[in-house]
Formats: C-alpha cells, sequence, structure tokens
C-alpha cells in the first residue's frame, strides 16, 4: 500500500456476518459530501442533513440509490479533527448484514470513495499525528486482544504510556546533543569538558531507563500473545491428564496405556488475567513405532518452542533413564518440574526428590487436583515476575519496539565511552544523533514508509 491520504476511503468496519447493527465508515476530506449524496434525513428536515448537522450529532434518516430506500439508519458525521483519524469522518449505522452493507459501500464508491486498506484509518490518525506508532500498536493489540491483562496493557499504551517514557527519554539525549553541539561550535569553550558531570548523569539515567524497558519486553510479548507452555514427559506419567485439570475440561484422552497421545494437542486457558496456549505433548520414549515417532518429534519441537516446558514425572515410581533424558533436554530451558501422582504417596515425597538438585518443582495429583493451586501460582508469578512490578511500568510490547530500543541502548552506550575516552564531541553527537533516531522510531517518527505498511496491513480492513 503506497500512502495515499489524499482519497476519501470507505470500509464496512464491523465484522462480517449477521448483527445487529453494522457500521459502514468514510474518513477524507469528501466523505461528508459523499455521504450527504446518500442520506436522507427522516422527514427531509434540511438542517439534519450530513452536510448541515451538527458535529457528533446521530441523525435518524434513511439511505437511498436510485430506486428508493435501501437501509433505515442512524448516521454521524465527525468533524475533522475531532475524529479517530482527525479527518472528516462519518459513520453510518445500518441494519447488520452484509447484503445491505456491501450495497451502502458500492453507493459510496459509486461517489467517489475508494475501499479502505488494512489498517488505513488508523494509518492516517497516525500520519496525521493524533497517535503515535505505539499507540497504533496498541490499537489492533486491543482488537486482538485475548486477555485481561493483554487488554490492560494495550489500554496503556494506547492512552500514551509507552510514548511518554520514551519521549521524556528523547528530551534527555536531545539536551545532551545539545550541548554537544554548542561544544563543536565553540571549541574555544570547552562545553563538553564543562558539562561533563551532568552529560553522563543525563546519559545514565536514560541507559537505566532502556534496560528497564528492554528487561519487560519478554514479559511485554507474554502478556500481549500469551505464554506458550509446553507439558513433556515420557508415557504415561499424566500430562494429558494435567492438560485436562487446567483446562477443567476433559480435552485430551486419557488411558493407563503409554503412548495414547500421539500428535501435540493445543489449547488456550485463562489464569489470572494471563493466556496460557497449552500443548499436550506425545510422551517421549525409545520406539520403532513410525506413527509415535513422528509424534515424539513434534513433542520435542513443541518443548524447544514454549517459553515454559513442564516437565511431568511419576511420583510413584522410580526416575526412568527417559526421564534423566529429559531433565537434561529442559535444563536448558525454562522449566518446572512437576511431580504426578502425589495421591499414591501417602504424605513422604519420592525418595529421589534430592537428585532434582534444586530444580524448581511441585507435587501435583492430576487425578485429585492437589497441588494444582500451586502450579498455577507458581506459573502466574514466573510469568510476570521480575524486579520490578509488571504494570506499574510502560511495557515494550512486540519485536520492533525491541529491536529499536535495544539499537538505542547501544548507541547510548557508545556515547558514554566516547565521552569516557575523550574521543572527541563529533563522535559523541554521532551516536547521540543514533540514539535519537532509535528513539523516534519506536513511536514513529523516524519509521520507513515500507515499515509502516508492513504494521499497518496487519490490521483489519476498517481499522
Ligand atoms: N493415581 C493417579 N493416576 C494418574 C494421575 N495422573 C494420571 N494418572 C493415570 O495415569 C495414566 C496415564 O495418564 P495420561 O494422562 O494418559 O498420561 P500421559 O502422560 O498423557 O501418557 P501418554 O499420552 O501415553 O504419553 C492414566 O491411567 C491416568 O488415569 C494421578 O495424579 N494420580
Ligand atoms: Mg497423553
Amino acid at each position: 500500500m503506497a500512502i495515499r491520504s489524499e482519497d476519501t476511503i470507505v470500509a464496512i468496519a464491523t465484522p462480517p456476518g449477521v448483527g445487529g447493527v453494522g457500521i459502514v465508515r468514510l474518513s477524507g476530506s469528501r466523505a461528508v459530501a459523499i455521504a450527504d449524496a446518500l442520506f436522507r434525513p427522516e422527514g427531509g428536515k434540511a438542517e439534519n442533513r450530513l452536510s448541515r448537522v451538527e458535529s457528533h450529532r446521530m441523525v435518524y434518516g434513511w439511505i437511498e440509490n436510485e430506486e428508493g430506500p435501501i437501509d433505515e439508519v442512524l448516521a454521524v458525521v465527525m468533524r475533522a479533527p475531532r475524529s479517530y483519524t482527525r479527518e472528516d469522518v462519518v459513520e453510518v449505522h445500518c441494519h447488520g448484514g452484509m447484503l445491505i452493507l456491501t450495497m451502502v459501500l458500492e453507493l459510496a464508491c459509486g461517489r467517489g470513495a475508494r475501499m479502505a486498506e488494512a489498517g488505513e484509518f488508523t494509518l492516517r490518525a497516525f500520519l496525521n499525528g493524533r497517535v503515535d506508532l505505539t499507540q497504533a500498536e496498541a490499537v489492533g493489540d486491543m482488537v486482538r486482544s485475548r486477555s485481561a491483562l493483554g487488554l490492560r496493557v494495550s489500554v496503556d499504551q494506547l492512552r500514551g504510556r509507552l510514548y511518554e517514557e520514551i519521549k521524556a527519554l528523547s528530551g534527555q539525549v536531545a539536551q545532551v546533543a545539545a550541548l554537544v553541539a554548542a561544544g563543536i561550535d565553540f571549541p574555544e569553550e570547552d562545553v563538553v569538558f564543562a558539562h561533563r558531570g551532568e552529560i553522563r548523569g543525563r546519559l545514565d539515567g536514560v541507559q537505566e531507563k532502556l534496560a528497564g524497558l528492554l528487561a519487560g519486553a519478554g514479559r511485554g510479548r507474554i502478556i500481549r500473545e500469551g505464554l506458550a507452555v509446553a507439558i513433556v514427559g515420557r508415557p504415561n506419567v499424566g500430562k494429558s491428564s494435567l492438560l485436562n485439570r487446567l483446562l477443567r475440561e476433559n480435552r485430551a484422552i486419557v488411558t493407563d496405556l503409554p503412548g495414547t497421545t500421539r500428535d501435540t494437542v493445543e489449547e488456550t486457558v485463562q489464569m489470572g488475567g494471563l493466556m496460557l496456549r497449552l500443548v499436550d505433548t506425545a510422551g517421549i520414549r525409545h520406539t520403532a513405532d513410525r506413527l509415535e515417532r513422528e509424534g515424539i518429534a513434534r513433542s520435542r519441537a513443541a518443548m524447544a518452542r514454549a517459553d515454559l516446558a513442564l516437565l511431568v514425572l511419576d511420583g510413584a515410581e522410580p526416575l526412568s533413564d527417559e526421564d534423566w533424558t529429559l531433565m537434561g533436554e529442559t535444563a536448558g530451558q525454562a522449566s518446572l518440574v512437576v511431580v504426578n501422582k502425589a495421591d499414591l504417596l501417602g504424605e513422604s515425597p519420592p525418595g529421589w526428590m534430592a537428585q532434582l538438585k534444586g530444580r524448581p518443582s511441585v507435587m501435583v495429583s492430576a487425578v485429585t487436583g492437589a497441588g494444582l493451586e500451586a502450579l498455577e501460582a507458581w506459573i502466574h508469578d514466573w510469568a510476570l515476575s521480575g524486579d520490578r512490578p509488571v504494570l506499574e511500568d510502560a511495557l515494550i510490547t512486540n519485536l520492533r519496539q525491541e529491536n529499536a530500543a535495544r539499537e538505542a541502548a547501544e548507541a547510548i552506550g557508545s556515547a558514554r565511552e566516547a565521552l569516557e575516552a575523550g574521543l572527541g564531541d563529533e563522535l559523541l553527537a554521532i551516536d547521540l544523533e543514533r540514539g535519537l533516531s532509535a528513539l523516534g522510531a519506536i513511536v514513529g517518527e523516524t519509521t520507513a514508509e515500507d515499515l509502516l505498511n508492513r504494521i499497518f496491513a496487519e490490521f483489519c480492513i476498517g481499522k
């Protein structure tokens, strides 16, 4: 999509299918004129024509073509700049139903509107300076949001939390850059030397903030996309039983035959505002069975992809070679040992617990549900923990923001070194410029057009 902001665009803003209401949305300099030509206010009242009606007031009337009325609607004009895109916007609330909505859309196109591309309304809001790039991304995230915490983070971001944090950092770097520029312009005064303490202090402050943002980045992504949790272990230890417990439904087949689960089974579940993407896997063991081997390959792939592996062991049996192999394989990633079948154990934990060598573990019974609360609490804390409380801070929520923040941190670090090494004000100035540009990229001030297109193309049409 080339950025063409001259056109007046139109789209069906509500999801496809039958609904109580369906909204057609227009934006652009001709939005009001186009809608005005299609809309007849009830009773033909001239003051209720869309070209004359007061902004932000809904009016009742009809959409008509040459043959007569097509739908009874409510229409609202939102005059620039008090609209989603900061352009003139008209929304026509029709009776839901694809046929009606498509007819209204075609009528608008017949009058010179162009069909909007995915994300184009939000792109305009961004281009017209109503939102920065992090806020625009938050709009997309909110629409897709599938957990309460994810939604809360998006709403915070939409309200400008990350934007303000980044702007404050840019302000600090810009002040340093101004001092350095003065040093370059008046070399005889040695401004940079005189202000070394201040420059160092500001750069250290920026570094610290960026480090904090980067440290929270993984958490931001987990909150937004959900936490991928793979349930792994040798056959018959109770992986599928555990999945069913966590889902509170009998999703996966459970039998006393080892090798019951042949393929990965994935389900999502909400837990304390967090979304978990749970994957039950085929029990891992040596086998000649071709089907089972394929399943096991999938288990290993799921394990590698997961944010967290739950390694299930059978507490009622001795540790087997397969258990030991899996202990080794999961040692390098975030994992929790789940000692299952606690109900068969009585009071005392299995003798081999000491051999887990301090790896985090919980005892549960997938059959009675004992220990499940502790297991859930552990996952929740693990996902959200860090050295700082989660939702008190602005959060980086996607890889694009993270990469730009990393680049900014790298540039500021390099400026800091240039300062210490007395490498000269010009080099310092270059690093600062690079840092500023990377910070600008986070909020979209210095973002290339093709990247913008990619970001907005992930939106739905009508957003
Ligand atoms: N007593 C007891 N039995 C359990 C528990 N969890 C699972 N089982 C039993 O262990 C057997 C295997 O359970 P599954 O959940 O199918 O085990 P799995 O790890 O998914 O097995 P595969 O799919 O073959 O790899 C079944 O007979 C379950 O009823 C538990 O906590 N206590
Ligand atoms: Mg199973």
